[in-house]
């Protein structure tokens, strides 16, 4: 048992779920944790690689059925997210924006001849999907998104731009989300189309294992058939967040891990004043608040993802979760930083890479601040949005 586990969660775990986590924590262990620092510091991830080994494990779009999908559970999906970010934020979030966003909306909106055509392939790593909401100018409200759909004939044009998109320069398919004249539609759009220009977002200060970038759409002409049919208004995209987001509220449970496991190896070995820090009580403090921080998020995962498994997760819950968990993953990370030293701010150590990182998951996938409203609509029933 993990010594964070302070509340032995791990005993309501089943065999196959602990199976599938010891299988993630191998792969990142063999896998990224040798590089990551690496990669971070050059601003750069072999995605395509990975992509291909989390393909081979099944760990693509793993909660969905059918389609080459491992069709597992939403705890094991969300345990194998925390393994996943242990290793990086952008480790995992390759993996989500994969299976919870891009293979999510095709496989829950679209077509037979799309999931045939994109699921397979996506599932197992060889073709590489992004879902692309944000906008330059629109990001916590995307209901007033610019990016234009108008149909001509069969066909349907494409015209806006698409910002911040995890993937976008390495993705074969776009989920596109426009405005029509009918309301939001989603669009699964083919890279190579002409008039698709991708660029990437350089300089990012977190997340640098993880490709981010800028989509145009210049008059993209598609064909009918590029649309999801079942994607209608935009409680669509709304609701593959929905999916991405419980993933999410595991996979920072991870980063938080790494970084308390760091730090309590750190300091039981580091001696200031003839004792190791783990022995000062002020350390012992700041330890054991963390700890139980973790274990409380935790428990608060593992119900959503109960919940996700008998179908009654709604999205409000999973607001409860990333606020709760994101935030106190950075707390944990910013202040297992401060027992570090000087070493923090080392790129030797993971904790300062995992606390950069918690800074983008703080605001990707709905901000702290949109979670809080979507908490206090649902405690007050007033939506401070409208
Ligand atoms: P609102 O009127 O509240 O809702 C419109 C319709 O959608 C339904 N709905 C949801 N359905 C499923 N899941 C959710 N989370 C939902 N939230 C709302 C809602 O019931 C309604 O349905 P209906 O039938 O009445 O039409 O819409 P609003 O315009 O007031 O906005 C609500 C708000 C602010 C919560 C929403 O816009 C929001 O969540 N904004 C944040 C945007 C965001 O999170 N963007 C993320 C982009 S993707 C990303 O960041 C990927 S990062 C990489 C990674 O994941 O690793
Ligand atoms: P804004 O919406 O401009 O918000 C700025 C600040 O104002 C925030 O603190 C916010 O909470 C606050 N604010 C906004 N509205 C309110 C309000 N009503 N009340 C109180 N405070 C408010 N998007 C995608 O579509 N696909 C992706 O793959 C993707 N990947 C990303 C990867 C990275 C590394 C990052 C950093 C972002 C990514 N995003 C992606 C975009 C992300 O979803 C947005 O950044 C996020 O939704 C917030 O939008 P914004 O940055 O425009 O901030």
């Amino acid at each position: 048992m993990s010594p964070l586990d302070l509340l032995d969660v791990d005993s309501s775990l089943s065999a196959e779920e602990r199976q599938i986590r010891a299988v993630v924590r191998q792969l990142v262990d063999e896998q990224v944790r040798p590089h990551v620092a690496g990669w971070y510091e050059e601003g750069r991830v072999p995605a395509r690689e990975l992509a291909r080994e989390f393909g081979r494990l099944g760990l693509l779009g793993m909660h969905l059925t059918g389609y080459g999908c491992a069709g597992s559970s939403a705890v094991a999906y969300g345990l194998a997210c925390l393994e996943l970010e242990a290793g990086d934020s952008g480790v995992r979030s390759l993996v989500s924006v994969q299976g919870a966003l891009a293979m999510y909306a095709i496989w829950r909106y679209g077509s037979t001849e799309q999931k045939q055509h994109w699921l397979p392939a996506m599932a197992a790593g060889e073709t590489i999907g992004c879902f692309a909401l944000t906008e330059p100018d629109h990001g916590s409200d995307p209901a007033s998104m610019t990016t234009r759909a108008r149909r001509d004939g069969d066909d349907w044009v494409l015209h806006g731009t698409k910002m911040w998109i995890t993937n976008a320069t390495i993705a074969d398919v776009a989920v596109i989300w426009a405005r029509t004249d009918e309301g939001v539609r989603g669009f699964a759009v083919p890279t190579s189309t002409p008039g698709v220009a991708v660029r990437e977002i350089r300089r990012k200060m977190s997340l640098r294992a993880s490709v981010t970038g800028e989509i145009s759409l210049d008059d993209v002409r598609l064909p009918a058939a590029a649309r999801l049919p079942d994607a209608v208004g935009l409680k669509a995209p709304l609701g593959c967040l929905t999916e991405a987001r419980h993933g999410i509220v595991w996979g920072a449970l991870g980063a938080a891990r790494d970084c308390l496991e760091t730090t309590l190896e750190y300091a039981g070995s580091r001696t200031q004043f003839g004792r190791p820090l783990a022995g000062f009580q002020l350390t012992q403090a700041k330890l054991a608040d963390m700890a139980v921080e973790w274990s409380k998020g935790y428990l608060l995962a593992l119900q959503l993802g109960r919940l996700a498994d008998a179908h009654r997760l709604r999205p409000d819950q999973v607001s409860v979760g990333k606020l709760n968990n994101v935030r106190e993953a950075l707390a944990i990370a910013r202040q297992c930083r401060t027992i570090l030293g000087a070493n923090g701010v080392s790129g030797e150590y993971p904790v300062l890479r995992h606390a950069n990182n918690l800074e983008s998951v703080l605001t990707y996938e709905g901000t702290s601040e949109i979670h809080q409203l979507v908490i206090g609509q649902r405690l007050t029933g007033l939506s401070a949005f409208a």
